[in-house]
């Protein structure tokens, strides 16, 4: 019994082992090779990728009757139709839940113009750089706090808005303004309408996003304040699951060739982007190394 259980159990044991080391050796490696070479794959049957967006024009907009456009998603349209993708479907989510929804596979690639940085990097897989831009503030006309910089707002203890797990949320905690001066508006209109209602001082967000918002807010009581000081021009990029290495590797592909036949330039500079602002920098360069 003892001998036979042992076997049986061990040997049922190795058996098992040995099956289900087998069988999550087959899984890895299909799911490697799905994840590696079929996510595009995947993606061609579908017909369409699932992108995050969120409504920042000229980044990304959603009309009213629901058409995505914007700067991140047309260029990532294009690439993606020239890789047999016909369409995209856009989610709307804060700019702190996008890397999150790529892991949990709640979407395929984040097209919104999501800076590449280091700590991104790490995350999630990156294109090559497309749309770069400046950081700004948005303030009460004559900027009566004298605000120029991320130490300006934190010495006069200006309550500033930012959009969620954004990059000038990061920028104002560095530079040592309280959490509780740190106030997050749901989208770029609410972060107008907070500081017309003086319930904040400044509103942070990159040049182009700024100058939508003046433009829509048509307001002679706010005015634009740029380049922020003690801050760096950002690139933004498309971003990838880790494991989806073979699709961005397709997708930078396509992207370089555009950027190439100018392309490229057509779709962003009519947004106000510059082409070669992209093209002088580099992923690996924005990562710190390699991605
Ligand atoms: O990636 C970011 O963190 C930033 N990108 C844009 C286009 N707007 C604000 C956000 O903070």
């Amino acid at each position: 019994m003892k001998f036979k259980t042992m076997f049986t159990r061990r040997g049922a044991g190795v058996l098992a082992l040995g099956a289900s080391l087998a069988l999550s050796l087959v899984a890895a490696t299909a799911t490697a090779s799905y994840a590696d070479d079929a996510a595009l794959t995947r993606l061609q049957k579908q017909g369409f990728a699932r992108i995050a967006i969120a409504n920042e024009p000229p980044w990304t907009s959603v009309s009213s009757d629901g058409k995505v456009s914007g700067a991140a998603p047309d260029v990532a349209r294009a690439v993606l139709q020239k890789l047999g993708v016909k369409d995209i479907v856009a989610s709307i989510s804060e700019y702190g839940a996008m890397i999150p929804g790529l892991q949990a596979h709640r979407f395929d690639m984040v097209a919104a113009g999501l800076f590449i940085k280091p700590q991104r990097c790490a995350a999630v897989l990156f294109s090559e750089p497309d749309l770069c831009d400046a950081e700004s503030f948005m303030v009460k006309k004559g900027n009566p706090m004298k605000l120029m910089s991320y130490a300006d707002i934190a010495a006069n203890h200006a309550k500033v808005g930012v959009v969620g797990g954004g990059t000038e949320e990061k920028l104002a905690i560095e530079a040592g303004v309280l959490r509780s001066d740190v106030i997050v508006a749901p989208d770029g209109l609410s972060g107008v309408k907070m500081l017309q209602d003086g319930r904040i001082d400044v509103f942070a967000l990159p040049i182009l996003s700024i100058s939508s918002l003046m433009k829509q807010a048509n307001d002679p009581n706010l005015e634009m304040y740029a380049p922020v000081k003690n801050t760096p021009i950002y690139c933004a990029g498309v971003a990838f699951p880790k494991q989806d290495r073979a699709l961005r590797d397709a997708y930078d592909k396509v992207l370089a060739q555009m950027k190439a036949d100018g392309e490229f330039a057509k779709i962003i500079e009519p947004y106000g982007y510059s082409a070669e602002a992209a093209m002088e920098t580099s992923r690996e360069k924005l990562c710190g190394g390699p991605n």
